[in-house]
Parts: C-alpha cells; sequence; structure tokens
C-alpha cells in the first residue's frame, strides 16, 4: 500500500490523553462482565475506542476558545444567534431549533410532520430515526437502491434513493399517505455510503410534482460532500461549502446529529424552511427539549457547534478524515479481510457473515466477532447487524437485514494512521483463528432500541 496516497494529519497536537493497554486476563473478566455487548464495556477499558464517531471528536482550540464565550443565558444566548448564523450560512434554511442530541431533532420532526398510518421512505433505516418514525404512527419503507443490501458490491455512490421504488410507492399508497422522504447522507448502516448530487436533484424533481416534503438526515453531510467533489462529474472545482449548499437545496428541512459532522461532544438541530411546521416545532421544543434558543443544548456547545461546522467545511480536514478511514479498509483488504465495499465516510464495516461463515444469523455473528475483537486486542467496535436491527413492532418478529457488520468507527482528528495499524493488525490476527468464534444467545432484551443495553452468553 503507498502510504503516499494518504495526507498526514492536518492539524497538530496540544493536548494529549493517554490510553490504558488492559491484558486478555483483564478483558476476559470485562466482556464477561458486559454480557459480550461492547456498549457496555466502560470506556477505561478500552485501548483504541472505535464504538462510534458520535461525539467522540476533538475539538480545536478555536473551538474550546468558543467555549469559554458561552453565553449561559436562559433565553436569547447570543452563541444561540452565531449558531442560527451559520446554519443560514451553510445549509441555507430559514428556520433552526437547535436539540439536545441528533434523535431529539428526530423526535421533534416525527411529531411534526408524520400522521397516524402515514408512510416514511428513506434510503436504509438508522435505529433511533425509524424508532421515532414508528413510535408517532409512521410506516417506515426501504427505498435505497438494491445494490446496498449487498456488501461486496463496489460502486459508486451506493447510498441513492432507488427512485423506481419511490415512484412505485406514491403511485400505490398516493401522496398524501406519504409523511416526507427521508434522506439520509451518507447512509450509516450501509457503510457509510454516499449519495449522488444527482440524485437528490431528481428525488427533488420526483417529490415536487407530488408535493411531498424531503427531510435529510444531515448528520454525515460533510462526508457525504467529499464523495461528491471526487466522485461525481462537475464537483471536482466546487469547494465543500458549495457543495453542500447545492446539496441541502434539494430538501425542504434536516435532521442534524452535531456529534458527527459538527466536529463536536454534543448537540444537534432540527431545520426547515416552513414557516407553519417552524411554529409547530418551537411549540414542541419547549416540551422536550428547552427554551427555542437553547433547545437542550448550553450557551457554550452551540458555539463549539458554530465553530467546529465552519471548520468542517475545510477541504484539508475533510479529505484527511475520509482518507484515514480508507487507509484502514484498504489494508484489511489487502489481508483479504471481508469488508463492505466501497469503504464508507466514517467507519470500515466488517462483513460478519463471511468473516464468521459457520454461525447463523440467529447466532449474532457480527455481535460475537465485535465481542472477540476486544477481548483480542482492546479494540473496541460496535454490532450493526440482526441484534441492532430489533424487531418489527407489529408482529415482534427479528427484522433480518442482508448486512450483518461489525463497525470499527473513526472519531474525528482522535487517532492517527499508527492506531490504524494496530486496529489492522488485530483484526488480521484474529481473521486467522474466525472459526473459533462462538455464537450468543440473549440473556437480557430490551424492548426498543436492544442494541444498546442487551446483554448475551455463549451458546
Ligand atoms: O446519536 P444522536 O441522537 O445524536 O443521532 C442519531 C443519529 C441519527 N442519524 C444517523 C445517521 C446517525 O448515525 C445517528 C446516530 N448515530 C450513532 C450514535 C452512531 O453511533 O452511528
Amino acid at each position: 500500500m503507498d502510504i503516499k496516497n494518504y495526507p498526514a494529519e492536518p492539524y497538530r497536537v496540544k493536548v494529549v490523553e493517554t490510553v490504558k493497554m488492559t491484558t486478555r486476563e483483564q478483558r476476559e473478566k470485562v466482556i464477561k462482565e458486559a454480557g459480550y455487548n461492547t456498549f457496555l464495556i466502560n470506556s477505561e477499558d478500552v485501548y483504541i475506542d472505535l464504538l462510534t464517531d458520535s461525539g467522540t471528536n476533538a475539538m480545536s482550540d478555536r473551538q474550546w476558545a468558543g467555549m469559554m464565550m458561552g453565553d449561559e443565558a436562559y433565553a436569547g444566548s447570543k452563541n444561540f444567534h452565531h449558531l442560527e448564523e451559520t446554519v443560514r450560512d451553510i445549509f441555507g434554511f430559514k428556520h433552526l431549533v437547535p436539540t439536545h442530541q441528533g434523535r431529539g431533532a428526530e423526535n421533534l420532526l416525527s411529531h411534526i410532520a408524520i400522521k397516524e398510518g402515514q408512510y416514511v421512505p428513506g434510503n436504509m433505516y438508522f435505529t433511533t430515526t425509524r424508532f421515532h418514525q414508528e413510535a408517532n404512527g409512521g410506516i417506515f419503507v426501504d427505498i435505497i437502491r438494491d445494490e446496498a443490501h449487498d456488501a461486496s458490491k463496489e460502486i459508486a455512490f451506493k447510498g441513492d434513493i432507488d427512485l423506481k421504488k419511490l415512484e412505485k410507492l406514491i403511485d400505490e399508497k398516493g401522496a398524501e399517505n406519504i409523511a416526507y422522504v427521508c434522506l439520509a447522507v451518507t447512509v450509516n448502516l450501509a457503510g457509510g455510503q454516499p449519495v449522488s448530487m444527482e440524485n437528490m436533484k431528481a428525488v427533488r424533481e420526483l417529490t415536487n410534482k407530488h408535493g411531498i416534503k424531503v427531510f435529510f438526515d444531515a448528520t454525515r453531510c460533510v462526508e457525504n460532500a467529499y464523495f461528491i467533489k471526487e466522485q461525481e462529474k462537475g464537483y471536482e472545482d466546487r469547494s465543500i461549502k458549495e457543495i453542500v449548499r447545492e446539496m441541502f437545496s434539494y430538501a425542504d428541512g434536516c435532521t442534524m446529529s452535531g456529534k458527527k459532522d459538527c466536529i463536536v461532544n454534543i448537540g444537534g438541530f432540527l431545520c426547515m424552511n416552513d414557516d407553519e411546521l417552524f411554529q409547530k416545532a418551537k411549540e414542541l421544543v419547549v416540551v422536550y427539549e428547552g427554551m427555542p434558543s437553547y433547545g437542550g443544548m448550553a450557551g457554550r456547545d452551540m458555539e463549539a457547534m458554530a465553530i467546529g461546522l465552519q471548520e468542517s467545511m475545510d477541504f484539508s480536514y475533510i479529505e484527511h478524515r475520509v482518507k484515514q478511514v480508507r487507509y484502514l479498509g484498504e489494508k484489511l483488504k489487502e489481508a483479504g479481510v471481508p469488508i463492505v465495499e466501497p469503504i464508507g465516510g466514517h467507519a470500515v464495516f466488517l462483513d460478519a457473515r463471511k468473516f464468521c461463515p459457520h454461525l447463523k444469523q440467529g447466532e449474532f455473528p457480527a455481535q460475537a466477532l465485535a465481542a472477540e475483537l476486544y477481548l483480542e486486542s482492546g479494540v473496541r467496535s460496535m454490532e450493526r447487524g440482526i441484534v441492532s436491527a430489533g424487531r418489527d413492532i407489529h408482529t415482534g418478529e427479528n427484522h433480518k437485514p442482508k448486512l450483518e457488520t461489525v463497525r470499527l468507527t473513526i472519531p474525528r482528528r482522535v487517532y492517527t494512521y499508527q492506531h490504524m495499524d494496530v486496529v489492522a493488525d488485530a483484526v488480521i490476527k484474529l481473521y486467522e483463528h474466525k472459526e473459533k468464534i462462538k455464537g450468543l444467545k440473549f440473556v437480557y432484551e430490551p424492548e426498543q432500541l436492544r442494541f444498546f443495553t442487551a446483554r448475551f452468553e455463549h451458546i
């Protein structure tokens, strides 16, 4: 592999946090006590933490300086106005409703925009997003292109909506029975796959014809913009900011988990252009989050988010971010480890079906693999397969996603290429004796979003 293809970190280190290596004996005890669920391991017992890129980012000196400028007034904080101005400038939406994190925005949007029994088509599901849609009477319909469900299909813009599926849904159910289209940029559970600008534009044209609204899940939109610049014709010379602005010109609004592409540790927001919907969101935000001028965030958090969003528009930052993820993925691919392809924007996804062909999906291969990787190396990852998919709320049957994956998620500006080498070595070593990985069964299964707190034991 040619390291010259990978840019050095476009930052220098000012503060460090010591990480601790544990022994295999210690980890054996830890993983058993955690019920073989990596969510239940204490951070102190983890060497390299790739559980998630959510809220695990390293903030810049400018962001930390901004934290000291927090205006912690209960109402009308100046940091809210800074955030509002920044979001308007980058995304182009008229209204901003801050929330404590992404799911706060999903809760508000689902409340105000879904009527009982309406359909909510989306490009694959995300756990919390689908939960709020269904909890508010919506019926989620997956309209992502078929290839997204196939781990080994290496095609560009694998996150695109299949327009024929959307058209069919509109024809069959009627436009009035569709609450809105939820378009995620990028698609987390498909492997961090981007959506093309062409697809966004086409979805806008089709929904405009039928008077259907489109809300983007903006969570990893900057990564999506990078892929467009890199791979979509006509965008090579456009800035990341210009691309983001065009992307959101095809939406009526968005939900955002700021914990990802806003490069902060907490926060989120809901945006829209519609005045009436904004009025409703403002009435509801005070019930669930807080005043419309802070929505569950401290003034300092809003300031850090405004600055983080501006920093995320820097090409050097986002190029390094996406390429660092790619570096890990390419190393694994070279060693023959099965991963979801193409390599996405925020994580490398191990294909647990191929990694553990001796385990049936009902034996939770990805959950078992994530637990075993921790045991072997102290590297923490996350199951993104049948456990995360949960059960159908009507039938109680397990959803059985085609993608059964373990996600190695890279926090922003936190780890170096050498950390990626350590992770790659650990995964490759594990792959060499993969047949020893044992299946799991539930000993505790929560009713909602079970993956967070479920417990398992070996079969
Ligand atoms: O974790 P929240 O509530 O700030 O955001 C929820 C959320 C919404 N959409 C997408 C695409 C997500 O990835 C997302 C959260 N993701 C987490 C926590 C993750 O580990 O991927």
